[in-house]
């Protein structure tokens, strides 16, 4: 009996030590959250010495470059028009409200004044300016937040070990041990999250490079990221449902419910939601990749994101002079031009009563709810809101009554002429 009570407490207490690992987010967490929900568009830039070879960020694996020869980009690195201030202002003129930035992506290289390697923008270019802090600075400066992009994998170090599926014929040949790297990474993000405060977001990648099961140390990683800044929210592209620890659920190249990209097939969690991607097809500089979306694709993409909860982080490649290219800074400008019209219709709204449809999306702040129409061939639209009682109907832009009638079953709105705007949107006011 005795043995069985041992065994007994032995098992409670096991359960309260996994239970006091249960990550329980801080107030200013789930405030940061909020807030997160209610900028709905930020801005992706992938940037680094890889804009150089203008074949996007994958170039060093893709092209199965010698780590020793990609290196050598770093010592050619001047991106002579960087003007953190410019990128922030056509950012900002996007409507977008905070920016995620590639602090180090899967070449390994530091856009940052790292102490734990000199391969980075300061130590290892002629440029010698420290990138990430006059960014960091201009966001200060126009009131967009920052979030950093850090690469789990690492195609470059020999700590990287045991190597993953990817970056494998980049030459490495001896290998150290993880722990050091692992510490490294540490050191690394305690430095982002000290000297470039505040860090809204840290944007991790690489998990689904190690094969199933392999301990990446996330727990312990995450607890330290929330210890030094408890409102920093924390995602990971490891294309699954969120862990323990996480913040946000990122979708890559899908809206979330959608996997046309094959990376999304996960359940949709309570969490802020997010989905990244492409102005063009690639996310790094790709100098033959003209093949940009237009902007009417992009607002849909960013309202249907809306629509279902979900953020849009849209991305740029800068180019290896430091511009952001001439079709996306065109592109950033129209939205926000659309965005200075229709913001109230997007911003701080979550996902709407009626689910999304083949013709759009609905939002919800308060009492209005935005019904976007984005494709609809049809003079009528039927709404299923039974048990919601629509007081009034007007269109967004101009203010005038739409028609519709209302049963148990829903609300019909009816118009004179089929919709026809890239996003015709009818604001209803609800009782
Ligand atoms: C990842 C990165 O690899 C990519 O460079 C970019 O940063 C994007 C936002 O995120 O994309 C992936 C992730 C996983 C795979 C492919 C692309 N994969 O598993 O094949």
């Amino acid at each position: 009996m005795r043995k069985h009570v041992a065994i007994l407490l032995l098992s409670l207490l096991s359960v309260t030590v996994v239970r006091a690992q249960d990550y329980v987010p801080a107030p200013e967490n789930l405030e940061a959250r909020e807030e997160f929900r209610d900028d709905k568009f930020g801005i992706f830039i992938h940037w680094g010495i890889y804009s150089m070879l203008a074949q996007g960020e994958w170039a060093m694996t893709n092209l199965n470059l010698n780590y020793k020869e990609y290196a050598k980009l770093a010592s050619g690195f001047y991106p002579s028009r960087f003007n953190a201030e410019e990128w922030v202002k056509a950012i900002a003129a996007s409507g977008a409200k905070y920016i995620c930035f590639t602090s180090r992506h899967h070449d390994g290289f530091s856009m940052w004044d790292t102490d734990y390697s000199d391969y980075n923008i300061v130590d290892a270019t002629p440029f010698k300016r420290d990138i990430l802090k006059e960014l960091s600075e201009a966001c200060q400066k126009y009131g967009i937040k920052l979030h950093l992009y850090y690469s789990h994998l690492d195609w470059y170090r020999d700590d990287y070990y045991p190597l993953g599926r990817t970056g494998r014929g980049t030459g490495r040949t001896t290998h150290g041990e993880w722990k050091t790297y692992y510490e490294f990474m540490n050191n690394q993000i305690t430095e982002l999250l000290t000297n470039y405060a505040p860090i809204r977001a840290i944007w991790f990648d690489g998990w689904w490079d190690q094969q199933p099961g392999f301990d990446w140390g996330l727990p312990e990683q995450y607890a330290m990221i929330h210890r030094l800044q408890p409102a920093c929210l924390i995602a990971n592209n490891h294309h699954q449902a969120p862990f323990e620890g996480e913040d946000i659920q990122i979708f890559e190249r899908d809206l979330p419910g959608e996997n046309t990209a094959g990376y999304s097939g996960q359940d949709i969690s309570a969490l802020p939601l997010e989905t990244c991607q492409t102005m063009n097809g690639m996310w790094g500089y790709k100098i033959t990749d003209q093949d940009y979306k237009s902007v009417p694709d992009l607002i849909h993409y960013l309202v249907r994101a809306a629509g279902r909860n979900a953020n849009l982080l849209l991305n740029v490649g800068p180019q290896p002079n430091g511009e952001l290219p001439a079709a996306a800074v065109e592109r950033m400008r129209q939205i926000g031009e659309w965005m200075q019209v229709y913001g109230e219709t997007v911003y701080g709204t979550r996902g709407g009563d009626v689910p999304p449809r083949d013709w759009g999306v609905t939002t919800r702040k308060g009492d209005k709810l935005y019904v976007h129409i984005l494709d609809l061939q049809d003079k009528g639209l039927f709404l299923p809101l039974s048990g919601q009682k629509v007081k009034s109907a007007v269109c967004f832009k101009d203010r005038r009554p739409v028609k519709f009638t209302q049963d148990k079953q829903g609300v019909l709105l009816e118009f004179d002429a089929v919709p026809a705007d890239v996003d015709y949107v009818v604001e209803l006011t609800l009782k």
